[in-house]
């Protein structure tokens, strides 16, 4: 037995970038927001939901993992999507780890061959999620599994339900052997790193999203004009912007029906997330190309950095 007493077993704090990438509708968000334990990031079964990089924060005794949602990797037809591609890319250049959505529950194809070519060349330590898990047989999983091995023989390989948690922890505990030692980067009690405001407005895009239908969720974006919160109640000014005089007339619906439905449910949610009154006031304006344009980006946040 040594003389001196046994070494402090205060373990160095750990610090770890998780990029999460995939393809669009894989389930990175839903991921993200199961850890984190809050709507961090918006869902919903259109592919593209996510079109900012958005960081989740988890912070515990054992140190902070700050996960990057990303938009889906995918061939880039936009100036918006080609942002968005670029945008994925550069959070795997920034990161400790890389977390790789799959989905389990749709045949292997083309747009997983590009995801795998994109993550190729990614050096660091890389777990290969096979999501949906709850969709699928076993028999439909294995050969998944040794697929997935052989194109990426360096990453660890785990089954996953993110909708229902099922190895949501075993990921996490796997991050935290795997994130470098290092101090936290932002305050213990934040969760994200995008405003409340931007968080509302998504809030918004998603219940729009869930409503419409084909190229309209392609085509919608949610400006932030104007909030000020007045005593106990925080005032809200958003412009839904669509491409087409025709899809304006859906998003306002029938003697504006289709508004009111979307700022009801949103409203109610707003105030659930953050416990507080919105007023909640929705524009709809229509600009040809939108996704195509500069200036719309910037005032939606998805200039250069995202
Ligand atoms: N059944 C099932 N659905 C899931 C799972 N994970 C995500 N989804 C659904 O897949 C859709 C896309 O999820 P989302 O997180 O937005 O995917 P993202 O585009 O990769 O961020 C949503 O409808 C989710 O509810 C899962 O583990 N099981
Ligand atoms: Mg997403």
């Amino acid at each position: 037995m040594p003389e001196n007493p046994a070494p402090s077993t205060q373990l160095a704090t750990r610090f770890g970038m998780v990029a999460v990438v995939g393809r669009p509708n894989a389930g990175k968000s839903t991921l993200i927001n199961h850890l984190i334990g809050q709507k961090i990031s918006i869902v919903s079964e259109k592919p593209q939901t996510t079109r900012h990089r958005i960081l989740g924060i988890r912070t515990s005794e054992k140190g902070q993992l700050v996960f990057v949602d990303t938009p889906g990797i995918h061939r880039p037809l936009f100036k918006l999507n080609r942002r968005m591609l670029r945008t994925a890319m550069t959070s795997l250049e920034d990161s400790d780890v890389a977390l790789l959505l799959v989905d389990a529950s749709e045949g292997f194809g083309r747009g997983d061959k590009f995801v795998i070519e994109a993550i190729k060349t990614y050096d660091r330590p890389l777990l290969v999620l096979l999501n949906k898990i709850d969709l699928i047989r076993k028999s439909r999983l294995l050969p998944l599994m040794s697929m997935y091995g052989e194109a990426l023989p360096a990453a660890e390989i785990i089954p996953l339900s993110a909708l229902r948690g099922d190895n949501a922890s075993l990921v996490e505990s796997r991050l935290w052997e795997l994130a470098p030692e290092g101090e936290p980067m932002f305050p213990a009690e934040q969760i994200t790193d995008r405003s409340n405001v931007f968080r509302a407005a998504e809030i918004v895009r998603e219940k729009i999203l869930n409503h419409t239908r084909e190229e309209l969720p392609w085509a919608t974006a949610v400006r932030i004009d104007q909030d000020e919160v007045e005593g106990d109640l925080w005032r809200l000014y958003f412009s839904i912007l669509v491409e087409k005089r025709s899809q304006r007339a859906i998003v306002i619906g029938k003697g504006g029906s289709f508004l009111k439905m979307v700022g009801t449910e949103a409203r109610e949610e707003i105030e659930k997330v953050f416990g507080r009154k919105v007023y909640l006031s929705l524009q709809v304006e229509h600009e040809e190309r939108w996704r195509d344009s500069p200036r719309q980006l910037a005032l939606l946040e998805l200039g250069d950095d995202g």
